[in-house]
């Protein structure tokens, strides 16, 4: 070591002078990353959404910089997984439920009653299952990330409360776009509409439906209170969200802009999920203020749509679905606390 070296290490000028030079050594461009969403700015999505731009401009020196584009702007959850995959958008987060047109193995998180409670749906999508099922986009042309929670999906609607099954008789229900949800609700008596999320104000507002089911913290931050009066607590899917990047560019990344990537999106995980569970507490009350009716399913009444539903599992089995679902309900049986 020369004596230069040796007076800089005892001075501790060598971390100021070292550390830049380690830091440019770090192969980031500087990027745009246009990031799009479904809910509103002021969502449990939308401040996800921030916080992840904030922890990649942290991240990276600021040269990493997303763009969040919310209140579906950039188009629906399909649209814009088809933009991900032609490379014309790099990246957004939706309802893996919409992802089923393009990995149909998505469809088994939406069979009712799988979950019972959030710590289980962590285990399972952070655990083999759900990424191994995140693995399976890479073939079609996206990466997947990580999961944010959207939540246990709950009733809404505009004619009455839905204290058991037969209350939703006839109400016109809009579903997401994906068969496992149409199959399901069609069993519960309802008359399930597929409509994107993008349309579905409009359609409650018009009558076109008159009823729709997501988790509480949804149902407040898209002022679905304005135009529904009837709340039931179901929780009768636990639904995912996901982050996808588009593969074609995710591919054109550096190592280390690839590592700043996916850190920050497990960051993001953690910020999320800790927000929406926060937010859902105070959303039901919020939604109590608002006036909305809000009951919640008895438990034999849950048991009995399970019951109900059970040839839903049988079909979704029967279609090529039974060895995912069986390995599924194994892990779920996994980190099921006795
Ligand atoms: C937002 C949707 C939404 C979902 C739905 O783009 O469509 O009902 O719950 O969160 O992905």
């Amino acid at each position: 070591m020369t004596l230069f070296r040796k007076l800089l290490l005892a001075t501790g000028l060598a971390a100021a002078i070292l550390a830049p030079v380690a830091a440019s050594a770090q192969d980031i461009k500087p990027r745009i990353i246009r990031f799009g969403y479904g809910l509103s700015e002021s969502s449990n999505q939308g401040r996800a959404v921030k916080f992840f731009a904030e922890e990649l401009a942290k991240r990276s020196g600021g040269k990493l910089k997303l763009k969040g584009f919310g209140d579906a702007s950039l188009g629906n959850d399909i649209q814009m997984q088809n933009a991900l995959i032609g490379g014309a958008q790099e990246m957004m987060v939706g309802s893996t439920a919409t992802l089923v047109g393009i990995v149909k193995d998505f469809g088994v998180y939406d069979l009712p009653f799988l979950f019972n409670d959030e710590a289980e749906a962590d285990a399972v999508l952070d655990g083999p299952f759900g990424q191994k099922l995140i693995a399976s986009l890479n073939e079609k042309g996206l990466v997947g990330l990580v999961y944010w929670e959207n939540g246990f999906r709950n009733l809404t609607n505009s004619k009455r409360a839905v204290t058991k099954i037969e209350d939703l008789s006839g109400i016109k229900l809009r579903v997401m776009q994906n068969p496992v949800y149409i199959d399901m609700f069609n069993r519960f008596g309802a008359n399930a509409v597929p409509l994107a999320f993008s349309e579905l104000f409009t359609a409650l507002e018009t009558g076109t439906v008159d009823g729709q089911e997501n988790p509480v913290t949804t149902i407040l931050s898209s002022k679905f209170y304005e135009v529904q009066g009837y709340m039931t607590i179901s929780r009768h899917v636990y639904s995912p969200w996901i982050v996808l990047a588009s593969k074609r560019w995710y591919d054109g990344l550096s190592a280390d802009e690839r590592k700043i990537l996916n850190e920050a999106a497990v960051a993001s995980r953690a910020f999320e999920r800790k927000d929406s569970r926060e937010a859902t507490t105070q959303s039901l009350a919020l939604l109590k203020e608002k006036g909305m009716k809000i009951n919640e399913l008895s438990a034999a009444e849950v048991a009995r749509m399970r019951e109900m539903v059970k040839p839903a599992f049988d079909k979704y089995a029967a279609e090529g679905g039974a060895e995912l679902l069986k390995d599924l309900q194994a892990e779920i049986a996994k980190v099921r606390k006795p």
